[in-house]
């Protein structure tokens, strides 16, 4: 008899969306992944993505067992072993690099998967316990979270679905319809109610298309613009001036500040008309209730933590936070109640600080010889959840760093990525449909719990389960490892993640996903989670950055020159999630291949027409894709859609060849989006 099961699950992706999945498995065999309908977020919709999980989990080319390098470093060429010999090998050579000194053992892990049991538990139990060395997870976010804290004291904002009753949306550095799908269906609703859309991004993209207005402004130049707003908002006394009194720190710098930037000298910053920032600013002050989704994609440049500051300080200054439907949201993640401290169990480092290393600057680090200042040379690093050699920036040292013949590298992932081309050891992972995960979300206020919906595909385990076999390997090299929480299994790990919170685990087992207690309009009243408790216009404590206090705009590092005279951005392709999926057939089809947009001005001066194949160059190295001629790119700036593999690239590259591995100016973060470059057309391929 067909025995058929619903199993409710979360989307693992790093996405603001998290959304509630259903999954129908047949006889064992998982036949699709729907929305759940229950989740109000998720409302029984997911992107094209994850609607083709199956596919993904069921692919010809998942790695089911674990494998060895047999070819040089980097050349991909593998043969299977067996668990037993992996992880014997695995944990006899990390051991003996421990004895030595553990911080030449380096973890490197992003959001692969957002769970916390698979992404955040046993793994930095294993390497907290082994002394190895931190790892500072910059590659994404840092920026701008480190930037929300030091105003608002902490990754909180409005609530999502309060957006829906908002009058005025500003959609800033984000391309909702494609990364931030179900915060759109908000704003989707907004506008039927007559709310005005406007999109604030250098490239038109499908969001700015159905938007009311576009400012299409260069990269880089956001806090020039937030502050003329401010300028505007000041001398029309468009202000809220009780709650500026009140609920913030710094006003009278502040205005003195944005009264040094009228609306002509930032048009001319940002490449704008000075009256598109005049019509900004008066919708801005003159609407109730206005409201601003932030995203990620504005701080991925030099200044991307001032510019943060900047438009963090609008709403105060119209007392937008009063309603619910005003405000800002750039991550709601601060809300989350997980219990990280009894899942990561930071207490295993005993006495021991081990230096901490930037996952943004890898190359560097892999190509360090080791001294005083830097410690030991990384000897042996091991990656899992990311795919460091297509998404880290200047990724030609990236790559050299990884094919270091004396560096041990042992690779956790479901596909032989670029990454994994470059291991010693790949093990098999288990994908979400696979094992247990509990998730929250940095851009709703649930909590959501993965079930297993089917077995673990030919021999892969979970990534838990694979550093708890590890710390049992290393059990009888070191008896520390022997301890009881390094046998926790992942539904405790689960479990543990929420115990004692207003999270009931049984209500999670219940219906998938459970509620935050929240209230609605988190700074209506003030009460902002900075030491003040107000809005931080001025915050003395930047000081130690050396920087300014106040927000300011910050020019881009590669300001464009004769010789590389375009600004490249390279945001995320719709089809793709960094580089994840890159290698399903289907999304890869409709992302067709790596493209570069550009404005036709820039086009003719170059003599390119649309699908002519180009090398996009700078001083680090050479990119050649094909030229996408589609009204999305603005004059001065280039677009190459990301993340393709490397190895996909026709010449083995992707557009992180011509990335650098400068860091922002709060968050010591990667600055993908403040790159110089030039294009020329390519000879035809042979
Ligand atoms: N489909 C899809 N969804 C995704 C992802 C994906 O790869 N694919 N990635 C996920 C991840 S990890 C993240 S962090 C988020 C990223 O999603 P977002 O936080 O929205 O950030 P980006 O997509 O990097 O950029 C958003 C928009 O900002 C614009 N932008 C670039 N530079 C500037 C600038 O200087 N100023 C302004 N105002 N805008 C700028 C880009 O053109 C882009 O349209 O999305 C997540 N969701
Ligand atoms: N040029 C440029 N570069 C960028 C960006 C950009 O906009 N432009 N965006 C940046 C951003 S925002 C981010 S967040 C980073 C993202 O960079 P990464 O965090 O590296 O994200 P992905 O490329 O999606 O790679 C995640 C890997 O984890 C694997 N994985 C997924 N689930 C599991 C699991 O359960 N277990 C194991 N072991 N593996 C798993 C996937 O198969 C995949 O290979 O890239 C950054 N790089
Ligand atoms: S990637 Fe984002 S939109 Fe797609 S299913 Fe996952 S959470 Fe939802
Ligand atoms: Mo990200």
């Amino acid at each position: 008899m067909t025995h058929i099961a619903q199993v409710r699950g979360a989307c693992p992706h790093d996405c603001p969306d998290t959304c509630a999945l259903v999954t129908t498995v047949v006889d064992g065999t998982a036949i699709k992944v729907q929305g759940n309908q229950e989740h109000a977020h998720t409302g029984g919709v997911l992107c094209a993505k994850v609607s083709k999980y199956t596919e993904r989990t069921y692919h010809a080319e998942r790695v089911l067992q674990p494998l060895r390098r047999v070819g040089p470093k980097g050349s991909g060429r593998f043969e299977p072993v067996s668990w037993e010999q992996a992880l014997d090998d695995i944990a006899a050579r990390l051991h003996a690099i421990a004895q030595r000194d553990p911080e030449a053992i380096l973890p490197y892990s992003y959001a692969g998967t957002m769970g916390m049991v698979q992404g955040e538990s046993m793994d930095r139990r294993f390497f907290h316990q082994l002394g190895a060395s931190l790892l500072d997870r910059t590659i994404c976010a840092s920026a701008g979270s480190e930037a929300l804290a030091a105003t608002y004291g902490g990754k909180l904002g409005m609530r999502v679905e309060f957006f829906a009753e908002s009058r005025l949306i500003l959609i800033w550095g984000s391309n909702s319809i494609a990364s931030n799908l179900h915060f759109w269906r908000y704003a989707q609703e907004a506008k039927r109610q007559g709310a005005k859309l406007v999109c604030i991004d250098p490239r038109k993209s499908e969001t700015a298309d159905k938007c009311h207005e576009h400012l299409q402004l260069l990269p880089g130049t956001d806090a020039a613009l937030a502050l003329a707003l401010m300028h505007e908002l000041i001398v029309n006394d468009w202000l809220d001036h009780d709650y500026l009194a009140q609920h913030t720190q710094g006003w009278d710098a502040l205005k003195a500040r944005a009264l040094q930037w009228p609306p002509e000298r930032a048009a001319q910053v940002c490449g704008l008309e000075a009256e598109q920032i005049r019509r900004l600013a008066r919708d801005y002050g003159t609407t109730k209730p206005a409201a601003i989704r932030l995203n990620y994609g504005m701080q991925r440049v030099r200044g991307g933590g001032n510019a943060v500051r900047a438009i963090a300080c609008l709403p105060a200054l119209v007392g937008a936070w009063r309603e619910r439907a005003g405000g800002l949201l750039l991550s709601s993640s601060g809300a989350s109640p997980f219990k990280r401290a009894a899942l990561q169990m930071p207490q295993l480092l005993g006495p021991r600080r081990p230096r901490t290393l930037n996952m943004s600057t890898i190359g560097d680090v892999l190509l360090h010889q080791g001294d005083a200042a830097f410690g030991p040379r990384v000897e042996a690093v091991v990656v899992y959840n990311s795919n460091p050699v297509a998404v880290a920036p200047e990724s030609a040292k990236v790559a050299a760093g990884f094919a270091r013949e004396d560096l041990f590298t042992v690779v956790l992932d479901h596909f032989l990525t670029d990454t994994a081309d470059h291991a010693d050891y790949v093990l098999p992972a288990t994908t979400q449909l696979e094992h247990w995960d509990i998730h929250g979300s940095y851009g709703h206020t649930d909590v959501l719990l993965n079930r297993p919906a089917i077995a673990p595909q030919g021999q892969a385990r979970s990534n838990a389960q694979i550093f708890r076999d590890l710390a049992a390997r290393m059990a009888s090299l070191d008896p520390a490892f022997a301890a009881a929480h390094f046998q926790d299994s992942d539904e405790a790990l689960c479990r543990m993640a929420v115990a004692d919170t207003a999270i009931d685990f049984e209500e999670l087992l219940q219906q998938g996903f459970a509620h935050i207690p929240l209230p609605e309009a988190p700074f209506a009243a003030g009460g902002f989670a900075t030491p003040s408790g107000k809005c931080e216009f001025d915050n003395p404590a930047l000081a130690r950055l050396g920087i300014n206090t106040l927000p300011d705009h910050v020019p881009n590092y590669e300001a464009p020159t004769t010789e590389f005279p375009l600004a490249m951005i390279s945001p995320p392709a719709r089809n793709f999630l960094n580089s994840t999926f890159a290698n399903v057939a289907s999304l890869a089809r409709m992302e067709e291949r790596p493209l570069l947009e550009l404005h036709p001005d820039d086009a003719a001066a170059r003599g390119i027409a649309d699908g002519d194949r180009l090398r996009v160059f700078n001083a680090r190295g050479e990119h050649v894709c094909h030229a996408a001629i589609n009204g999305r790119a603005r004059a001065g700036v280039v677009v190459g859609l990301g993340l393709w593999w490397r190895k996909h690239g026709e010449n083995g590259t992707n557009v992180n060849e011509l990335t650098h591995q400068q860091l922002s100016d709060i968050g010591r973060a990667p600055c993908f989006y403040d790159c110089a470059v030039q294009v020329a057309k390519a000879e035809i391929a042979a």
